[in-house]
């Protein structure tokens, strides 16, 4: 291929992918999408420019307007999750992550998470080696920490506050870092965070999957409840770009120049400034938006759950109700014989153009199953609920779930029908430009 063609092969393939996500019914939980104010923002020339350091201390000419708009991010993000401060300048939510580990901890130190199969997040881990391969979670292999795992009731898919205390007091960590990646129910913060206090830690919470929830009301509120800053993207129960923030309730000069040193110089050089300003369209469409959006979210996660059980899956957590966030774990090992595993399943249903992921349940590796081809298969409602769908809809979904995993119907047969009720779904929601096409290719040349 010559440049040309390549680069008419790069813009079909992209169009494919639009079109493939505007006919499939997306079920990722780390997922959603922007309103096609946001989308303008990550194409304008804010993505062409370089703007190192602080707002209004800049090393740059020509930033008078990008300053401007990252102070309105910055002061947004203040408001919405009720925090004293916010650096808005991390570009993902690993590097938020990382900008608290580089803050608040040095090479060695101890800090406690959740372990991966429990639902924690790979930046969150341990290094380690496997069979001779090098693996490593970021908080091990990247800030060299000491990682220990706060104790998991792993049936009840919630921390074990009891057993956490006491590891606490004997590990005495650095840091204790609350959230996660299958993030159910809220974590503990307000009965393990002064153990934690005493013991001179600094506790910090990793809301990547729930900060939209956070936001808006709908979920715990970390830093009400004891966690001294909270670290997470913004792009999945939020409705923003991909990108990275850091909030806090302590906006004491030390505190807060470890926060900003961590991000600039340490994590960041320039900070992906289109990003910044989607984010604070984001924000603003959340503090609109966000209450009706993320109540509705939880109430179609919980429906999905319950309609999935009546199809004939097995949602875990079922006697707390599935889930208090957008998330819900379908656990598959009851459906191996005839249907395979969470592979399987996550290759079957996506013929049939129903897009999830296949997850690891906190028992896998006890019961000879790993990440490859686990016992789970995840889903989270943020995306689907965007597109304006609500409880009578997840009954649908199910059902289509039903006919590829259990009747073992051809997924390319159940595609069409997938296809013809995603049809009456093209639209955003819960937006201020809200007759757009969700998944229109914009094309600028
Ligand atoms: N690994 C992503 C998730 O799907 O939860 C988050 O980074």
């Amino acid at each position: 291929m010559n440049g040309k063609e390549i680069v008419q092969k790069v813009r079909q393939k992209m169009k494919d992918h639009h079109e493939l996500f505007a006919r499939a019914i997306p079920l990722i939980a780390s997922e959603n999408i922007t309103s096609k104010e946001v989308r303008e923002a990550t194409l304008s020339d804010f993505s062409h420019r370089y703007a190192e350091g602080w707002p209004g201390e800049r090393v740059y000419a020509g930033c008078q307007h990008l300053d401007e708009v990252e102070f309105i991010c910055m002061d947004l993000a203040k408001e919405v999750f009720g925090a004293k401060f916010a650096d808005v300048r991390p570009i993902s939510g690993v590097v938020a992550n990382l900008v608290l580990y580089s803050a608040f901890t040095n090479p060695g130190d101890i800090s406690m998470s959740i372990s991966i199969p429990a639902g924690g997040h790979i930046s969150t881990g341990p290094l380690h080696t496997s069979k001779g391969n090098y693996m490593g979670g970021t908080a091990g292999a990247v800030r060299g920490l000491n990682v220990k795992y706060i104790p998991f009731d792993r049936k009840g898919l919630v921390i074990d506050v009891e057993k956490a205390e006491e590891a606490i007091k004997e590990l005495k960590p650095k840091l204790l870092h609350f959230g996660a990646s299958v993030f159910l129910f809220p974590h503990p913060v307000k009965q393990l965070a002064p153990v934690a206090k005493d013991l001179g830690a600094t506790v910090t919470y990793d809301a990547a999957h729930v900060s939209g929830l956070i936001a808006c009301g709908h979920f715990q509120d970390p830093l009400a409840e004891g966690a001294e800053a909270m670290a997470f993207s913004t792009h999945k129960t939020m409705f923003g770009p991909q990108h990275g923030c850091v909030v806090s309730s302590n906006d004491d000069e030390e505190f807060t120049n470890k926060i900003k040193r961590a991000t600039f110089p340490g994590m960041t050089s320039n900070h992906h400034l289109h990003n910044v300003a989607g984010l604070a369209i984001a924000l603003a469409e959340i503090k609109e938006f966000g209450k009706e959006y993320g109540a509705q979210v939880i109430k179609n996660a919980q429906s999905l759950a319950k309609y999935l059980e009546t199809e004939g899956f097995t949602v875990v957590a079922k006697d707390k109700g599935y889930t208090k966030s957008h998330t819900l774990l379908v656990d598959v090992s009851p459906l191996q014989e005839k249907s395979g595993l969470g592979k399987d399943i996550e290759e079957a249903l996506e013929k049939a153009d129903i897009i999830l992921n296949r997850n690891l349940l906190p028992w896998d590796m006890f019961e000879g199953r790993n990440y490859l081809n686990p016992g789970g298969i995840r889903m989270g409602t943020s995306e689907i609920t965007r597109l304006g769908m609500k409880e009578s809809e997840m009954k649908e979904i199910a059902n289509f779930m039903r006919r590829v995993v259990i009747d073992r119907e051809d997924p390319t047969k159940v595609a069409k029908d997938v296809n013809a009720f995603r049809s009456a779904y093209q639209k955003l929601h819960y937006c201020f430009s809200s007759n757009e096409d969700a998944y229109k290719f914009i094309e600028i040349y």
